[in-house]
């Protein structure tokens, strides 16, 4: 989390047959609904003290619950990827048990901080 306080989170164009239920949480706190795979241009602000660890986790029809930035799930996996963009990052998503074809498009958010790009 940086400094404004402020994360901007907008829905990527997914990939995958699945809607996925994307959450997150502010340090280790209770996940929270954040948005779904397939609403893409969805936009959401999070907010949190400056310094704040955000955490993004998927739950998928299937009934799996996958972490981003962690190995700890079902497959020993990490089931998130990031990349930096322009405006922020990206964190794209792999929705399936071993981490299916390994393109990370299942489910994506790109991040910003609105504070530092408009
Ligand atoms: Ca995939």
């Amino acid at each position: 989390m940086g400094s404004s306080g402020s994360l901007q989170v907008k829905v990527g164009q997914s990939d995958a047959a699945f809607n996925d239920n994307m959450q997150y949480r502010v340090n280790g706190g209770p996940w929270q609904h954040l948005a779904h795979s397939k609403d893409a241009g969805d936009k959401s602000i999070i907010h949190a003290s400056p310094g704040s660890e955000v955490q993004f986790r998927i739950q998928t029809p299937e009934g799996n619950t996958f972490r981003a930035g962690t190995t700890r799930n079902v497959d020993g996996l990490d089931h998130g990827r990031v990349n930096r963009t322009a405006n922020g990052y990206t964190l794209g998503f792999e929705d399936q048990r071993g981490n299916g074809d390994g393109d990370f498009n299942d489910a994506i958010l790109n991040l910003s901080d609105p504070g530092r790009f408009r």
